[in-house]
């Protein structure tokens, strides 16, 4: 399988979704519409709605069914990063090889566009899925338990709080990971199979290889970090050891850190292997991404 052009074709029908589902810039009002947009059109790597439409292909469903839930998810994200961004919390100049929104508008309007953002995607569940309330209901349910306070909100409290204190433990880093990375690409996987109609079995096989997953793109990132000179996560390499923030890579070091991936990367690809369907697009993904920190 050619798994570049496949991502390429994913990416492609998550860019036009979005372009369908997002209010259009210059509707009113037009100043937070256009900040949105600007943020969402950066051209981040539309890895969480390219999973959850492959968890979906791996049910049977390669039309649009899914295409809401993966924008969804997307806005999502990137209301998390809009806010991460702020001066409150990361204080960055740049996102996505771009200024960020607080920098290209102002804080308030960067506010206001990742809320905007955040109310969008549920609100875009609960009317693309309305002839199918089971299918909406369980959808939202997932989003907001991963959005919220023990996951996705829970994780940033948990990464502020290691930073102002200086040294995370490694049992702290990992309920970061978990909470601020690996949740979001578990609900990915999991929303997928939920439009497919996965049953509970399946579901927990697929937030499983999310959660491998999730922890081994986490850790490849904090490897790249250190051994790259490129920018990774559309953040200045170099951040982390300006800031003395506690990696996995600062604890355990490199080899382990790389033993971590595999381990990781081994764990999705059984969880991804023992699915339906044909999920060899699912794991050679797995497996590239683990490569570029080898
Ligand atoms: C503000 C509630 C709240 C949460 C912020 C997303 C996040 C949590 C922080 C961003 C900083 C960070 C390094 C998080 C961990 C991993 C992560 C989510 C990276 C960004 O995801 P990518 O690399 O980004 O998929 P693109 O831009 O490609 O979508």
């Amino acid at each position: 399988m050619d798994v570049t052009n496949k991502l390429n074709s994913l990416v492609a029908r998550v860019e036009t979704g979005l372009d369908q589902h997002v209010p259009a810039a210059d509707t009113r009002p037009a100043r937070l519409h256009a900040a949105m947009r600007y943020s969402l059109e950066a051209g981040g790597k539309r890895l969480r709605p390219a999973l959850l439409l492959s968890a979906a292909e791996l049910g049977g469903l390669d039309g649009d069914e899914a295409l809401p839930a993966a924008v969804a998810i997307e806005c999502l994200h990137t209301y998390s990063l809009i806010h991460d961004d702020l001066p409150c919390m990361d204080n960055d100049d740049l996102r996505r090889g771009r200024p960020t929104v607080h920098k290209a508008y102002d804080e308030a309007t960067a506010l206001l566009a990742g809320d905007a953002l955040l109310t969008h995607a549920f609100a875009l569940l609960a009317e693309a899925y309305a002839d199918r309330p089971a299918l909406a209901h369980g959808l939202i349910r997932e989003l907001a338990a991963t959005a919220g306070s023990r996951r996705l909100i829970g994780g940033q409290m948990a990464d502020l709080e290691g930073e102002a204190k200086g040294d995370a433990t490694p049992e702290e880093l990992e309920f970061i990971h978990l909470n601020k990375t690996a949740a979001m690409i578990e609900t990915a996987l999991v929303m997928g199979g939920l439009v497919a109609g996965f049953d509970v079995g399946q579901l927990d096989r697929l937030r499983t290889a999310g959660r491998h997953l999730g922890l081994a793109f986490q850790i490849v990132d904090d490897v790249l970090d250190v051994t790259s000179d490129t920018a990774t996560m559309g953040k200045t390499v170099g951040k982390d050891e300006a800031t003395e923030k506690t990696t996995y890579v600062r604890i355990h070091g490199l080899d382990a850190s790389r033993r971590f991936i595999t381990e990781q990367t081994d764990a999705a690809v059984a969880a991804f292997s023992a699915l339906p369907g044909d999920s060899t697009f699912l794991q050679t993904l797995a497996r590239n991404m683990a490569s570029r920190a080898a």
